[in-house]
């Protein structure tokens, strides 16, 4: 990344702290708008620090008064905290402040949500609340003392219980700023007990508000498992006696990982079977098992830097890809990743927001939350761990909890205990953290005398400020078919650290097929061209379900190509690929749910522009309509007997199984949907008992034209659930003709249930229309506008959200120049803006950059 001004901050400029703290004491008297927050932190230099300034961080906060030692002080003022003299020995800070957490519409910091009151101190939050270090590397424990006439009042570690208005808590677990949390508020509560691996017991809390305690069974279920799933997998064992969840209607993101209290954006914790689709469901399950993890690889061993944030949130997001392997099919979960990783991680690789997995430098921290410091970062973590197999992980991983236990670490200190560990040397792998882009490796390979000779090439593109890419180590996990689809050559590991290597396979029968990135083993673009003969047979027989739903894809993509750029008819073989996997009733459902929907439409725009052509969205809807449709007409007689054989009779439960059949039929549905009378949507609408049942039908008679009775049935039906009106904002603008699609997000915008406020359904109608590209992308220009004049309204009340927002611009670059023209008008007149928040200003101006 190449902004350059005197707010960016570089990871070579790293300083350790100059005072470290071995003790907090707050004191918060919550009020709406005038709430008092007095600190007592106990400093002491340094010793690894040269230098002697003392600098705490603060931000919107009103200074009452200031001691050192008892002594009332008159620090220096400055643009991002204060300064002052202070004694070499350790000392006392004492100061009180008044904030308004009414005011603040950030959703950063202490605000109020629903009348509660509530905090979110990761990245820099923590200095909206107090004048302190905020920076992760400085640890300490912390007592907390709340005065507050609200039934709950909540923070960090143990509860010393309740005194008349006052709440007091103590976190005996040293800790950054950013993991501090508050809660006050009237809360219904439902609560459970786990009992550890070494004896003892927890009690677990999920706060909600009253009407939601019949939505929480699910999520608790979702943390018992997590518990001892980590118990059992990693060793690791929680460490207080309370896990208190909470959840909040106004959140940023999914949820926040504070120690022993984690606050949930409610979306990412309430459910039940009306309300909630499987994939909600699924959602929450790895939610919860994510900030559960986030104890040990966050909490307890934490970040030295921002940069290093991958350190916390790769590991944590591999270790939760694990968890949802194990209990819910680890194919279909590896797809579903896969598919996630390519959808948001490659394609911000491809564009002007490419950035290394540690980044260099940053303007705004919360920009870097990203799908590469996340999604990309626990690829890293799962080649590692297929580079030095199970075992030594395992190994590595204790050392790394035994050495770095209570420390704020590097990536150089997580890879080190690989280093120390299998004496390998991570030098070359270590590319991986610091060169941006997506690797391209591409294939030679010819056959004689019965031995196949593959050449695999490497290389990785330029992106922003990164021109020269070294060769990284690429771990290619291949076998090879024989052309009847039986296995010639099993599954075996070839390690790619040079930018060409060669291999060959003696001893075959005939030309073999070969399957590579078996398991998806490395993040990268493969390229090779793969026949439609060989595509098929990997589709119906390879030994690895990753690349059977690959070669799936390919044969998708192809086909969806064929017809935008040759003006071909759907080409029948592929419709007949499609129905013989989704009539094979050997195959898991949820595997042929997934195989056989076609590949999204924003993964064909990236399949041609990976081939030097323009992408038209528009034309890409009409294609994949036409598609669906062609599938759709040769198949329905299969595809009315899966329906039927797939429709799960009885109460719902969200286990894998369950989930995998409504997918199934779900799927059939919706083609079945495309070529017949609303009927069978009609019915399962109706008679649906379930959301999972309910909202695709809806979809499907929005889709075709028929849903104007049912959305204002459905906003009947629902008006008192805010997530599921977040649904049905959702739905209206993603599953409507594309034509309509600004007109109706127009209308939806004087709803009275529409409003900038609340992250959830702002996602839901602008972010919903910026995600569906033929919506989005329509030649007038009049969905760039929309969103825009929303981002700019949203600049001034929440600018994380809407820096975030921006992304749904990084692609601008791909297309046609009237279209690049129309997005580059529209990122200028954010730029624009009066007063426009760094966050936004960061991201604009990347994502204009040359
Ligand atoms: N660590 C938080 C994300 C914080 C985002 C700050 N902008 C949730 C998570 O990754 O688990
Ligand atoms: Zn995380």
């Amino acid at each position: 990344m190449t902004v350059r001004d005197t707010q960016t901050i570089f990871l070579a400029d790293y300083q350790p702290p100059t005072f470290l703290v071995d003790h907090v004491a707050l004191e918060f008297t919550l009020h709406p708008t005038a709430t008092r927050v007095r600190s007592t932190v106990k400093f002491r230099k340094n010793p690894d620090s040269p230098v002697t300034d003392f600098f705490l961080h603060g931000e919107n906060l009103n200074l009452l008064s200031a001691y050192i030692n008892g002594v009332a002080v008159s620090p220096i003022m400055t643009d991002s905290g204060l300064t002052c003299d202070v004694p070499e020995t350790p000392f006392i800070w004492q100061s009180e402040v008044e904030i308004d957490p009414s005011a603040n519409t950030s959703l950063s910091g202490l605000y109020m949500s629903n009348g509660m009151f509530c905090t979110q101190c990761e990245a820099e939050g923590f200095r909206r609340i107090t004048y302190y270090p905020d920076r992760p590397d400085v640890m300490a424990p912390f007592d907390v003392t709340i005065h507050s006439d609200l039934p709950y009042a909540l923070s960090n570690g143990e509860p010393l219980g309740r005194e008349g208005d006052t709440s007091r808590w103590q976190d005996p677990w040293p800790k950054p700023a950013y993991l501090f949390a508050l809660v006050g508020g009237t809360f219904e509560i439902f609560s459970d007990h786990f009992t550890t691996a070494s004896g003892k017991p927890v009690d677990l809390n999920i706060y909600v508000r009253d009407g939601d305690q019949d939505k929480c069974a699910f999520a608790m279920e979702a943390l018992k498992i997590s518990m001892a799933w980590d118990e059992q997998v990693y060793g690791r064992e929680y460490d207080l006696s309370v896990f208190n969840i909470v959840a909040v209607d106004d959140f940023n993101m999914g949820a926040m990982e504070n120690k022993g209290l984690n606050i949930f954006n409610s979306s990412a914790v309430l459910a039940s079977a009306e309300t909630a689709l499987d994939a909600n469901f699924e959602r929450i399950e790895a939610i919860i098992a994510h900030e559960y993890f986030h104890n040990w690889t966050g909490n307890r061993i934490t970040c030295r830097d921002w940069f290093q944030l991958s350190l916390k949130e790769g590991l944590t997001v591999f270790r939760d890809q694990q968890f949802s392997a194990d209990v819910r099919g680890a194919d279909v979960r590896r797809i579903e990743d896969v598919s996630a990783l390519r959808g948001r991680q490659f394609r911000e690789d491809n564009g002007p927001l490419a950035h290394p997995v540690r980044p260099e430098s940053f303007v705004e921290i919360n920009n870097f939350y990203t799908a590469t410091i996340y999604e990309k970062g626990a690829e890293l973590i799962r080649m590692l761990r297929i580079l030095v197999g199970d075992a030594a992980y395992k190994t590595a991983l204790d050392l790394y909890f035994d050495r770095h236990d209570g420390q704020a670490c590097t990536i150089e200190d997580w890879l080190q205990v690989f280093t120390d560990t299998t004496e390998q040397d991570f030098s070359q792998f270590k590319l991986w953290y610091s060169q941006a882009g997506t690797p391209r490796v591409t294939v030679d390979e010819s056959f004689s005398d019965g031995t196949y000779y593959l050449t695999l090439r490497q290389s990785t593109p330029a992106t922003p400020g990164q021109a020269d890419k070294r060769p990284m180590v690429i771990p290619v996990a291949m076998g090879l078919l024989n052309e009847d689809g039986s296995e010639a050559v099993p599954t075996q590991l070839l390690i790619l650290t040079e930018e060409s290597q060669s291999y060959s396979f003696d001893g075959l029968q005939g030309r073999p097929i070969p399957s590579l990135l078996r398991g998806f083993s490395a993040p990268v673009i493969l390229q090779r061209s793969t026949t439609k003969a060989e595509r098929l047979i990997l589709l119906a027989f390879d030994t690895d379900m990753f690349n059977r739903y690959e070669a799936s894809r390919e044969l998708g993509r192809a086909v969806l190509i064929d017809m935008l750029c040759n003006t071909a008819a759907p080409d029948p073989s592929y419709s007949e690929a499609l129905l013989q996997v989704l009539a094979d009733e050997t195959l898991d459902p949820a595997f042929r749910a997934i195989c056989c929907a076609l590949p999204s439409q924003d993964e064909v725009a990236q399949a041609l522009v990976e081939l030097g052509h323009t992408p038209d969205p528009v034309a890409i809807h009409d294609a994949h309509h036409k598609l669906s449709q062609h599938l759709a007409g040769s198949g329905l007689y299969v595809l009315r007997r899966l329906y039927k054989a797939h429709s799960v009779n009885g109460p719902y439960t969200p286990d894998a199984v369950s989930c995998g059949h409504r997918a199934l039929a779900n799927l059939a549905l919706r083609y079945i949907s495309l070529v017949d009378d609303a009927a069978l949507a009609t019915e399962q609408f109706a008679a649906a008992d379930n959301m999972t049942l309910q909202m695709p039908a809806l979809g499907n008679l929005v889709r075709t034209g028929h849903g104007d009775e049912a959305v204002q049935k459905f906003y009947s039906q629902w008006r008192h659930e805010r997530l599921v009106i977040d649904k049905w904002f959702s739905l209206q603008v993603s599953s409507c003709d594309p034509t309509q699609a600004v007109a109706i997000a127009t209308a939806l915008l004087s709803h009275p249930d529409f409003t900038l406020k609340n992250p959830n359904r702002f996602r839901a109608l602008i972010g919903a229309l910026a995600m569906t590209p033929a919506a989005f992308h329509q030649p007038d220009g009049g969905a760039y506008d929309l969103v825009v004049d929303q981002l700019i309204a949203l600049d001034d009340l929440n600018p994380q959200l809407c820096a975030r927002i921006t992304t749904v611009f990084e692609t601008w670059k791909r297309y046609d120049s009237n279209r690049q023209a129309m997005m580059k008008a529209a990122l200028l007149r954010i730029a624009a803006k009066p007063k426009l928040s760094r966050d936004t200003r960061e991201m604009v101006s990347r994502l204009l950059q040359a």
